[in-house]
Protein backbone atom coordinates (compact mmCIF):
# COMPACT_ATOMS: atom_id res chain seq x y z
CA UNK A 1 0.00 0.00 0.00
CA UNK A 2 1.45 3.38 -0.67
CA UNK A 3 -0.11 5.77 2.10
CA UNK A 4 0.31 9.32 2.43
CA UNK A 5 -1.36 10.48 5.58
CA UNK A 6 -1.19 6.90 7.78
CA UNK A 7 1.99 4.03 8.25
CA UNK A 8 1.41 0.42 8.18
CA UNK A 9 3.29 -1.94 9.70
CA UNK A 10 2.63 -5.48 10.66
CA UNK A 11 4.98 -7.47 12.95
CA UNK A 12 4.76 -10.71 15.30
CA UNK A 13 0.87 -11.09 14.43
CA UNK A 14 -0.01 -7.10 15.07
CA UNK A 15 -1.01 -4.73 12.79
CA UNK A 16 -0.57 -1.01 13.98
CA UNK A 17 -2.37 1.64 12.20
CA UNK A 18 -0.57 4.72 12.91
CA UNK A 19 -2.49 8.08 11.78
CA UNK A 20 -0.05 10.54 10.23
CA UNK A 21 -0.50 14.12 10.32
CA UNK A 22 1.31 15.15 13.32
CA UNK A 23 1.28 19.03 12.51
CA UNK A 24 -2.94 18.86 12.80
CA UNK A 25 -2.80 16.66 15.36
CA UNK A 26 -3.82 13.54 13.42
CA UNK A 27 -7.43 15.40 12.06
CA UNK A 28 -8.91 13.51 9.42
CA UNK A 29 -9.21 14.75 5.94
CA UNK A 30 -10.53 12.49 3.32
CA UNK A 31 -7.24 10.95 2.18
CA UNK A 32 -6.72 9.54 6.02
CA UNK A 33 -10.65 8.12 6.28
CA UNK A 34 -10.18 6.63 2.91
CA UNK A 35 -6.28 5.14 3.93
CA UNK A 36 -7.45 4.06 7.38
CA UNK A 37 -10.12 1.72 5.57
CA UNK A 38 -8.05 0.43 3.18
CA UNK A 39 -6.03 -0.52 5.74
CA UNK A 40 -8.38 -1.83 8.55
CA UNK A 41 -9.47 -4.08 5.49
CA UNK A 42 -5.73 -5.45 5.20
CA UNK A 43 -5.69 -5.88 9.05
CA UNK A 44 -9.04 -7.78 9.04
CA UNK A 45 -8.12 -9.83 5.22
CA UNK A 46 -4.41 -11.13 6.28
CA UNK A 47 -4.57 -14.29 8.30
CA UNK A 48 -1.04 -13.43 9.81
CA UNK A 49 -2.90 -10.32 11.52
CA UNK A 50 -4.37 -11.37 14.95
CA UNK A 51 -4.86 -7.96 16.86
CA UNK A 52 -4.55 -4.24 15.65
CA UNK A 53 -3.33 -1.13 17.42
CA UNK A 54 -4.29 2.24 16.14
CA UNK A 55 -2.05 5.17 17.31
CA UNK A 56 -1.08 8.55 16.47
CA UNK A 57 2.04 9.93 15.76
CA UNK A 58 3.18 13.41 17.65
CA UNK A 59 1.49 14.69 20.67
CA UNK A 60 -2.32 13.59 19.21
CA UNK A 61 -4.01 10.72 18.81
CA UNK A 62 -6.54 12.79 16.76
CA UNK A 63 -7.74 16.33 16.60
CA UNK A 64 -11.12 14.86 14.55
CA UNK A 65 -12.08 16.48 11.19
CA UNK A 66 -9.73 18.73 9.85
CA UNK A 67 -11.58 21.59 9.43
CA UNK A 68 -9.25 23.79 7.45
CA UNK A 69 -11.43 21.03 4.58
CA UNK A 70 -14.67 22.23 5.81
CA UNK A 71 -14.29 25.87 5.42
CA UNK A 72 -13.41 24.72 2.05
CA UNK A 73 -16.97 23.53 1.16
CA UNK A 74 -19.12 24.91 -1.28
CA UNK A 75 -22.95 25.58 -0.34
CA UNK A 76 -23.80 22.14 -1.76
CA UNK A 77 -21.89 19.68 0.15
CA UNK A 78 -23.89 17.20 2.17
CA UNK A 79 -22.24 16.69 5.45
CA UNK A 80 -24.73 13.70 6.25
CA UNK A 81 -23.50 12.04 2.81
CA UNK A 82 -19.58 12.79 4.02
CA UNK A 83 -20.15 10.82 7.45
CA UNK A 84 -22.14 7.75 5.51
CA UNK A 85 -18.93 7.43 3.06
CA UNK A 86 -16.75 8.19 5.98
CA UNK A 87 -16.66 7.92 9.67
CA UNK A 88 -19.60 6.13 9.76
CA UNK A 89 -18.14 3.39 7.36
CA UNK A 90 -14.99 3.47 9.35
CA UNK A 91 -16.33 3.03 12.74
CA UNK A 92 -18.95 0.17 11.56
CA UNK A 93 -15.80 -1.17 9.84
CA UNK A 94 -13.56 -1.58 13.62
CA UNK A 95 -16.67 -2.73 15.43
CA UNK A 96 -17.30 -5.24 13.04
CA UNK A 97 -13.93 -6.58 12.43
CA UNK A 98 -13.47 -9.83 14.30
CA UNK A 99 -10.16 -9.68 15.56
CA UNK A 100 -9.21 -7.25 19.05
CA UNK A 101 -8.39 -3.57 18.26
CA UNK A 102 -6.70 -1.09 20.72
CA UNK A 103 -6.29 2.18 20.11
CA UNK A 104 -3.15 3.57 22.33
CA UNK A 105 -4.13 6.69 22.70
CA UNK A 106 -1.12 8.87 22.86
CA UNK A 107 -2.58 12.33 23.18
CA UNK A 108 -5.82 14.25 22.37
CA UNK A 109 -8.45 12.17 20.97
CA UNK A 110 -11.67 14.89 19.69
CA UNK A 111 -14.57 14.66 17.70
CA UNK A 112 -14.46 12.09 15.42
CA UNK A 113 -11.11 10.69 16.64
CA UNK A 114 -12.55 10.46 20.27
CA UNK A 115 -14.94 8.71 18.47
CA UNK A 116 -13.06 6.37 16.68
CA UNK A 117 -11.32 5.95 19.86
CA UNK A 118 -14.12 4.61 21.49
CA UNK A 119 -15.45 2.51 18.47
CA UNK A 120 -12.00 0.34 19.70
CA UNK A 121 -12.04 -2.99 21.42
CA UNK A 122 -9.83 -1.01 24.38
CA UNK A 123 -8.45 1.95 25.17
CA UNK A 124 -4.69 2.13 26.84
CA UNK A 125 -4.33 5.84 27.40
CA UNK A 126 -1.03 7.55 28.12
CA UNK A 127 -1.13 10.11 30.87
CA UNK A 128 -0.84 12.85 28.52
CA UNK A 129 -3.76 11.40 26.71
CA UNK A 130 -7.31 13.68 26.56
CA UNK A 131 -10.75 13.17 25.00
CA UNK A 132 -12.44 15.86 24.18
CA UNK A 133 -16.06 15.83 22.37
CA UNK A 134 -15.24 18.75 20.34
CA UNK A 135 -18.62 18.89 18.24
CA UNK A 136 -20.37 21.89 20.06
CA UNK A 137 -17.53 23.60 20.41
CA UNK A 138 -18.07 24.07 16.43
CA UNK A 139 -21.93 23.90 16.78
CA UNK A 140 -22.33 20.20 15.67
CA UNK A 141 -24.10 17.22 17.73
CA UNK A 142 -21.79 14.20 18.53
CA UNK A 143 -20.85 12.01 15.39
CA UNK A 144 -18.57 8.83 14.51
CA UNK A 145 -20.93 6.96 17.04
CA UNK A 146 -20.07 8.72 19.83
CA UNK A 147 -24.14 9.30 20.79
CA UNK A 148 -24.07 5.47 20.76
CA UNK A 149 -20.81 4.40 21.93
CA UNK A 150 -20.20 7.05 25.10
CA UNK A 151 -23.70 6.88 27.55
CA UNK A 152 -23.08 2.89 26.50
CA UNK A 153 -18.99 3.03 28.16
CA UNK A 154 -19.67 6.29 30.62
CA UNK A 155 -23.60 6.60 31.38
CA UNK A 156 -25.75 9.26 29.87
CA UNK A 157 -25.25 11.90 32.40
CA UNK A 158 -21.41 11.91 32.04
CA UNK A 159 -21.77 11.79 28.00
CA UNK A 160 -24.31 14.38 27.73
CA UNK A 161 -21.93 16.92 30.39
CA UNK A 162 -18.88 16.00 27.96
CA UNK A 163 -20.99 16.50 24.94
CA UNK A 164 -22.76 19.84 26.07
CA UNK A 165 -19.13 21.61 27.78
CA UNK A 166 -17.33 20.21 25.29
CA UNK A 167 -14.09 20.27 28.24
CA UNK A 168 -11.13 18.17 27.96
CA UNK A 169 -11.60 15.09 30.16
CA UNK A 170 -8.33 13.91 31.27
CA UNK A 171 -6.90 10.35 30.76
CA UNK A 172 -7.15 9.77 34.65
CA UNK A 173 -10.81 10.79 34.61
CA UNK A 174 -11.56 8.97 31.15
CA UNK A 175 -10.19 6.00 33.52
CA UNK A 176 -12.62 6.63 36.47
CA UNK A 177 -15.06 6.90 34.37
CA UNK A 178 -14.66 3.90 32.72
CA UNK A 179 -13.84 5.15 29.27
CA UNK A 180 -10.04 3.48 29.12
CA UNK A 181 -9.02 0.41 30.02
CA UNK A 182 -5.51 1.37 31.49
CA UNK A 183 -3.56 4.44 32.09
CA UNK A 184 0.06 4.25 31.88
CA UNK A 185 3.27 6.89 32.10
CA UNK A 186 3.45 8.47 28.58
CA UNK A 187 7.05 7.11 27.58
CA UNK A 188 5.51 3.45 28.46
CA UNK A 189 2.60 3.02 25.88
CA UNK A 190 4.20 1.92 23.31
CA UNK A 191 5.85 -1.47 25.41
CA UNK A 192 2.57 -1.68 27.31
CA UNK A 193 0.63 -1.47 24.33
CA UNK A 194 3.11 -4.37 22.61
CA UNK A 195 2.56 -6.35 25.86
CA UNK A 196 -0.92 -6.04 25.60
CA UNK A 197 -1.62 -6.84 21.34
CA UNK A 198 1.47 -9.58 21.77
CA UNK A 199 -1.01 -11.18 24.60
CA UNK A 200 -3.94 -10.91 22.04
CA UNK A 201 -2.13 -12.36 18.94
CA UNK A 202 -0.92 -15.11 20.48
CA UNK A 203 -4.92 -15.72 22.04
CA UNK A 204 -7.70 -17.79 20.45
CA UNK A 205 -8.67 -15.06 17.39
CA UNK A 206 -11.45 -16.96 16.00
CA UNK A 207 -13.32 -16.55 20.05
CA UNK A 208 -11.78 -13.36 20.43
CA UNK A 209 -14.06 -12.14 16.85
CA UNK A 210 -16.81 -14.12 17.64
CA UNK A 211 -17.19 -12.67 21.68
CA UNK A 212 -16.92 -9.21 19.78
CA UNK A 213 -19.76 -9.87 17.58
CA UNK A 214 -22.05 -11.64 20.49
CA UNK A 215 -21.45 -8.36 22.97
CA UNK A 216 -22.02 -6.16 20.03
CA UNK A 217 -25.68 -7.93 19.13
CA UNK A 218 -26.25 -8.69 22.77
CA UNK A 219 -26.24 -4.78 23.32
CA UNK A 220 -29.71 -4.62 21.26
CA UNK A 221 -30.92 -8.42 22.23
CA UNK A 222 -33.15 -9.77 24.95
CA UNK A 223 -31.78 -11.78 27.47
CA UNK A 224 -32.96 -15.03 25.48
CA UNK A 225 -31.98 -13.62 22.37
CA UNK A 226 -28.57 -13.45 23.83
CA UNK A 227 -28.47 -16.63 25.09
CA UNK A 228 -29.24 -18.35 22.43
CA UNK A 229 -27.28 -16.42 19.87
CA UNK A 230 -23.84 -17.36 22.39
CA UNK A 231 -25.33 -21.12 22.02
CA UNK A 232 -24.82 -20.78 18.12
CA UNK A 233 -21.60 -18.89 18.15
CA UNK A 234 -20.07 -21.85 20.88
CA UNK A 235 -21.06 -24.26 18.38
CA UNK A 236 -18.68 -22.45 16.00
CA UNK A 237 -15.84 -22.01 18.88
CA UNK A 238 -15.99 -25.58 19.54
CA UNK A 239 -15.28 -27.07 16.04
CA UNK A 240 -12.12 -24.51 16.47
CA UNK A 241 -8.89 -26.25 16.64
CA UNK A 242 -8.25 -23.17 19.21
CA UNK A 243 -11.03 -24.82 21.80
CA UNK A 244 -9.50 -28.41 21.02
CA UNK A 245 -5.95 -27.15 21.88
CA UNK A 246 -6.97 -25.30 24.64
CA UNK A 247 -8.97 -28.25 26.46
CA UNK A 248 -5.89 -30.53 25.75
CA UNK A 249 -3.01 -27.85 27.38
CA UNK A 250 -5.57 -27.64 30.36
CA UNK A 251 -4.92 -31.56 30.83
CA UNK A 252 -1.48 -31.88 29.90
CA UNK A 253 -0.90 -29.35 32.08
CA UNK A 254 1.20 -27.12 29.37
CA UNK A 255 -0.01 -23.51 27.82
CA UNK A 256 -1.87 -23.43 24.46
CA UNK A 257 -0.22 -22.90 21.00
CA UNK A 258 -3.41 -21.09 20.00
CA UNK A 259 -2.71 -20.69 16.11
CA UNK A 260 -6.41 -17.90 15.74
CA UNK A 261 -8.61 -20.70 13.74
O1 LIG B 1 -18.30 18.64 9.04
C1 LIG B 1 -18.17 17.44 9.13
O2 LIG B 1 -17.46 16.77 8.33
C2 LIG B 1 -18.83 16.71 10.26
C3 LIG B 1 -17.85 15.89 10.97
C4 LIG B 1 -17.46 16.22 12.17
C5 LIG B 1 -16.49 15.41 12.91
C6 LIG B 1 -15.65 16.20 13.86
O3 LIG B 1 -14.64 15.70 14.24
S1 LIG B 1 -16.18 17.76 14.31
C7 LIG B 1 -14.92 18.28 15.46
C8 LIG B 1 -13.67 18.73 14.76
N1 LIG B 1 -12.56 18.89 15.67
C9 LIG B 1 -12.45 19.92 16.49
O4 LIG B 1 -13.30 20.78 16.56
C10 LIG B 1 -11.20 20.00 17.32
C11 LIG B 1 -10.35 21.18 16.88
N2 LIG B 1 -9.12 21.20 17.64
C12 LIG B 1 -9.09 21.63 18.92
O5 LIG B 1 -10.05 21.99 19.52
C13 LIG B 1 -7.73 21.64 19.55
O6 LIG B 1 -6.75 21.63 18.53
C14 LIG B 1 -7.48 20.43 20.48
C15 LIG B 1 -8.36 20.55 21.73
C16 LIG B 1 -7.77 19.11 19.78
C17 LIG B 1 -5.99 20.44 20.92
O7 LIG B 1 -5.65 21.73 21.38
P1 LIG B 1 -4.10 22.13 21.53
O8 LIG B 1 -4.07 23.47 22.19
O9 LIG B 1 -3.38 21.02 22.19
O10 LIG B 1 -3.53 22.18 20.04
P2 LIG B 1 -3.76 23.35 18.95
O11 LIG B 1 -2.70 24.38 19.12
O12 LIG B 1 -5.17 23.80 18.96
O13 LIG B 1 -3.53 22.52 17.58
C18 LIG B 1 -2.22 22.24 17.09
C19 LIG B 1 -2.24 22.42 15.59
O14 LIG B 1 -3.17 21.48 15.04
C20 LIG B 1 -2.75 23.81 15.20
O15 LIG B 1 -2.09 24.16 13.99
P3 LIG B 1 -0.95 25.31 14.02
O16 LIG B 1 -1.55 26.53 14.60
O17 LIG B 1 0.15 24.73 14.87
O18 LIG B 1 -0.56 25.43 12.57
C21 LIG B 1 -4.20 23.55 14.88
O19 LIG B 1 -4.76 24.48 13.98
C22 LIG B 1 -4.14 22.17 14.26
N3 LIG B 1 -5.42 21.47 14.43
C23 LIG B 1 -5.92 20.96 15.57
N4 LIG B 1 -7.10 20.40 15.34
C24 LIG B 1 -7.36 20.56 14.03
C25 LIG B 1 -6.30 21.26 13.43
N5 LIG B 1 -6.29 21.57 12.14
C26 LIG B 1 -7.35 21.19 11.40
N6 LIG B 1 -8.42 20.51 11.92
C27 LIG B 1 -8.45 20.19 13.20
N7 LIG B 1 -9.50 19.47 13.71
Amino acid sequence: MALATILYTVGDGVATITLNRPDKLNAFNDEMTAETMAALQEAGRDKAVRCIVLTGSGRGFSSGQDLAAVAGRGAAFSIAEHLRHGYNRLVLQIVTLEKPVIAAVNGVAAGAGCGIALACDLRIASDRASFVQAFSRVGLIPDSGSTWLLPRLIGYGRAYEMAVMADRVPAGTAHAWGMVNAVVPHDQLPEVTAAWAQRLASGPTLAFGLTKRAMNKALSMTLAEALEYEALLQDVAGASHDNKEGVMAFLEKRPPAFRGE
